[in-house]
């Protein structure tokens, strides 16, 4: 293998060189051949980091018989073992950094089953690479230096805010970094500022358009593009934003492991997800067999990092549902896409961009005493904004309490929910025994939104 092979092509791209050309996808820099010589060889040094540098890797490598010198392309790639979210959790929280504490500059996090956060760490260079990335996903929807762009994901360990940020400013655009929370604020700058481009989950850009519309702005905005993600969505609802803001509206795919927003994004064909395979290696697999599918079935998402420093994944299992084709894109890409997702093999809920286990609301209901483990929780859409109710059984004793105490426990588990998940809950106080019970698997979770 020519290790050489990633200097190179860099190389090669520099020499390029034309200022406009910066975030261009590989297509134009390189042909299929060279990308796969590319690949191979940052896929070979990714192999032999992590070998040497994370001891869980070295195990599992050599409970599988594998080696480093195994490795000698992406056509060896099927050889690798894969990686889980478990695996993160149980090397809580750097077990699985490949470098040094001191050389990563970034934490971020998402909630997990078990209480316990997923850790993600980035070096500079990790972070460099991300910014590039959402870049070319706000290029491809035509977002420029030109742009006034509103960053309306959340701040903070979620990777949304920081991700769409960092590349909204590598692209040169003028950054307003909202955040969430606040829609009037974010409305009245988006006139005020001329905003011409908006990042934010889709259901959240919905609920933007009803506020506009309702005090009268809209025919006063100058947006043109949005980069919506962090949850599904369906055509419907893109068209839907499109048509009510008179924008186009782009789908922007990525997952806190494997970096986070900017792993894949859709260009104005919209016909599938383009993957920036030269960082992803992407495959879908099936997921009960953990064979490799053919282009076009639907399975599980794969990604293999090849230029992660902080956080290498092999073959990291996604859960989310798609399925991938290498056919040239209409728009002249020759970047793999995948298709919209049809959901997720694991229950994890994605309410408002946020991720909640139903897990996360047991634990925090026995923690807290007074209540029982049983308990729903209902989701639903309002007003084009997701909401959720927990209702939950309390013992004998608290229910026959008078009805100011059962309204502070009310109040006192909504706060106690809210700081479990991250997300304002209305909490229901029923009966005991009047949540069914379940003889096989329990159900939590009654999800009333319907994507339209
Ligand atoms: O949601 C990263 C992100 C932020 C992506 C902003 C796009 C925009 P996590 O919190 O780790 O990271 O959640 C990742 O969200 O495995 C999918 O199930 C879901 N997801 C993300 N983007 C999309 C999308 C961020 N465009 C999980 N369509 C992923 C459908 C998406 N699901």
């Amino acid at each position: 293998m020519d290790m050489k092979a990633d200097g190179k092509a860099r190389k090669g791209k520099k020499r390029k060189g034309q200022r406009n050309m910066i975030w261009n996808e590989t297509k134009e820099c390189m042909s299929r051949d060279e990308k796969r010589v590319l690949q191979s060889a940052r896929l070979v040094k990714t192999v032999d980091r992590v070998y040497h540098n994370v001891p869980f890797y070295r195990k599992r490598m050599q409970s599988i018989g594998i080696e480093p010198g195994d490795i000698r392309g992406i056509e060896d790639l099927s050889k690798l073992p894969f990686t889980t979210k478990a695996d993160l959790r149980d090397n809580y929280p750097f077990g699985l950094f490949a470098v040094p504490q001191s050389e990563i500059v970034r934490i971020h996090a998402s909630s997990g089953t078990t209480g316990k956060a997923t850790v993600v760490g980035y070096t500079r260079r990790d972070l460099e690479i991300w910014s590039e990335c959402v870049a070319r996903a706000l290029t491809m929807a035509g977002v420029t230096r030109e742009d006034i762009i509103q960053v309306a994901y959340g701040y903070g360990l979620f990777t949304g805010g920081l991700g769409a940020h960092g590349g909204a400013e590598k692209l040169g655009a003028t950054v307003v970094p909202m955040s969430t929370g606040n829609t009037k604020k974010l409305t009245t700058m988006m006139v005020d500022f001329g905003v011409t481009a908006i990042a934010c989950t889709p259901s959240y850009l919905l609920h933007i358009a009803e506020t506009l519309e309702e005090n009268g702005e809209i025919d006063k905005i100058r947006l043109k593009a949005a980069v919506c993600g962090a949850e599904p969505w369906t055509e419907n609802m893109r068209r839907q934003i499109e048509d009510r803001l008179h924008i186009h509206a782009h789908d922007i795919y990525g997952l806190s492991e494997v970096m986070g927003p900017g792993v894949a994004c859709d260009c104005e064909f919209h016909q599938g997800l383009h993957v920036y395979d030269d960082h992803f290696l992407p495959e879908v697999i099936h997921p009960d067999t953990l064979e490799p599918l053919e282009d076009g079935e639907t399975g599980e998402l794969v990604f293999t990092t090849i230029t992660k420093e902080g956080l290498p994944l092999l073959r990291y299992r996604t859960r989310d549902l798609t399925s991938i084709t290498y056919e040239t894109c209409q728009c002249g890409r020759t970047l793999p896409r995948i298709s919209r997702f049809k959901g997720r093999s694991d229950d994890m809920l994605i309410i408002r961009g946020v991720n909640v286990f139903p897990s996360q609301i047991e634990s925090a209901l026995l923690e807290m005493g007074g209540t029982t483990p049983h308990y729903m929780m209902i989701v639903d859409r309002v007003n084009n904004l997701d909401t959720l109710e927990v209702q939950v059984e309390v013992e004998e004793s608290v229910f026959s309490d008078e009805i100011r105490e059962l309204e502070r426990l009310t109040k006192k588990i909504a706060h106690v929910l809210q700081q479990a998940i991250g997300l304002a809950v209305k909490v229901k106080l029923v009966e005991p025994k009047s949540i069914e019970r379940s003889m096989g698997k329990a159900v939590h979770v009654i999800d009333k939104r319907k994507l339209v």
